[in-house]
């Protein structure tokens, strides 16, 4: 192996899909040059690492600058002389140089980007693709590779669509498919489908912020609908075939048992809401609902849980934000089977894999996960590989900052030939 001694780490102002300024970081080791982009939420869980921002009146008050000159006057005298192969060793260097909660003074825009352009540079290193490099343990199985399940948004709303509807994310996952590549070919026939669905009834307005639909729609329901629809529109058999993956992401719409649905000018309590989010399980071909209640409510999560867990993945985004005692906490609850994996909510890469790891060592299922506001950087796609997360989440099958990951995906696919072992079940 070649030596990957960090001889410098440097911040650089860049932009991200939705125009506000983003986080790059470049590390390089006598051996090789990694670069990674820090993406951000929109919909972020209280728990978050922070995203560090400049305030004041530039952007709405969200340059970067401080995050950017914190990588190079502060983080690159602490990591300059690491082994870059070693991520443990670095990701370590980074938490004592900002030990508060949430990489508060670092930002942990910065300090993700620091994370994962250094992963990148120990690939480089080795000369081999950051997915093998990060390869976790059981996920080579005698020399082939099962890739993750996408879930690809077909409508969006919520934060993303000026709260159009409520649900966030209405995705397809075609578990059916026997490649990734098949997998993207039916979602591109939905997508389409979903286009005509809207054209015929005179709904169609734009896109979100992910690349999704944004149609103009009533109700939540109405999307439940149009996407059932485009899904039987495409050919495709509901459940076996194309199941459908909703994001509530009911923390932007509901705190202290109350759930406020915009449009549909309703209240519900906890109860309720569950009763809701229930009905649509048995009535849709529904595979996998995202923080079906708000974070603050453990009991909602896990009342759902009880009601659902059994024929569905009940997955935590803003309820576990990619922390391993949060994780730990829900399996022992029962309060969700599957965890969102953002490396950006946790920080650093160590953490999140923590995090990944505790979900698999209690039987929980994994989803590693883009954010709504993203870049042409296409770490996600090998981490997902390279951890063996059950599944893989980036946004729509548009716009450039969403393919770059799902073109990622099909070049990892083509490169293991023979040896890709389809999907993850
Ligand atoms: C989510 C993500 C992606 P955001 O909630 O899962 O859809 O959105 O990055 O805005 O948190
Ligand atoms: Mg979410």
């Amino acid at each position: 192996m070649n030596d990957a001694t960090i001889t410098a780490v440097t911040g650089h102002r860049r932009w991200d899909s939705r125009g506000r300024p983003t986080v790059e970081a470049v590390v390089t080791t006598t051996s090789g040059t990694g670069r990674a982009l820090a993406p951000a939420g929109a919909s972020t869980g209280s728990g978050e690492a922070l995203d560090l921002r400049d305030g004041g009146d530039r952007f709405d008050g969200l340059d970067v600058t401080t995050a950017v000159s914190n990588i190079s006057e502060r983080i690159a005298p602490a990591l300059i002389g690491l082994d870059a192969a070693d991520q443990t060793t670095v990701d370590a260097a980074l938490e004592s140089l900002d030990p508060s909660v949430g990489f508060s003074e670092l930002g942990g825009n910065a300090v993700v980007a620091v994370s994962l352009a250094n992963a990148h540079a120990a690939a480089a290193s080795r000369g081999e693709p950051l997915w093998r490099t990060v390869l976790g343990p059981g996920v080579e199985i005698a020399g082939t590779v099962a890739l993750p399940v996408p879930e690809i948004q077909i409508f969006g709303g919520g934060a993303h669509a000026h709260r159009r509807i409520d649900i966030q994310d209405l995705m397809v996952v075609p578990r059916g498919a026997t490649t990734f590549a098949q997998a993207l070919d039916w979602t591109a026939e939905i997508y389409r489908a979903a286009g005509r669905w809207m054209d015929d009834r005179g709904l169609r307005m734009g896109v979100a912020d992910e690349g999704g639909w944004w149609p103009a729609l009533d109700t939540n329901q109405q999307a439940l609908d149009a996407l059932t629809a485009a899904i039987e529109a495409a050919g495709l058999e509901p459940v076996t075939q194309v199941g459908i993956a909703l994001d509530i992401a009911a923390s932007q719409f509901g705190r202290n048992g109350r759930y406020r649905l915009g449009r549909e000018e309703r209240e519900l309590d906890t109860a309720a809401m569950i009763d809701l989010l229930v009905s649509w399980v048995d009535r849709y071909p529904i595979v996998s609902v995202e923080d079906p209640v708000a974070e603050d409510d453990p009991a909602g999560m896990a009342a759902f849980t009880a009601a659902t867990g059994e024929r569905i993945q009940v997955v935590g985004d803003d309820f576990l934000v990619t922390d391993a005692d949060r994780v730990a906490r829900a399996a022992e609850d029962r309060s969700a089977n599957t965890v969102l994996i953002k490396p950006n909510q946790a920080g650093t890469l160590t953490r999140a894999r923590a995090a990944l790891d505790a979900a698999h060592a209690r039987g929980l299922q994994t989803i590693v996960s883009a954010r709504s506001g993203e870049t042409e950087d296409v770490s996600v796609a090998h981490l997902a590989v390279g951890w063996g997360s059950n599944g893989v989440k980036v946004g729509s099958i548009t716009r450039g900052e969403r393919t770059a990951k799902w073109n990622e995906m099909l070049r990892i696919e083509e490169s293991l030939g023979d040896r890709a072992r389809g999907l993850r079940r």
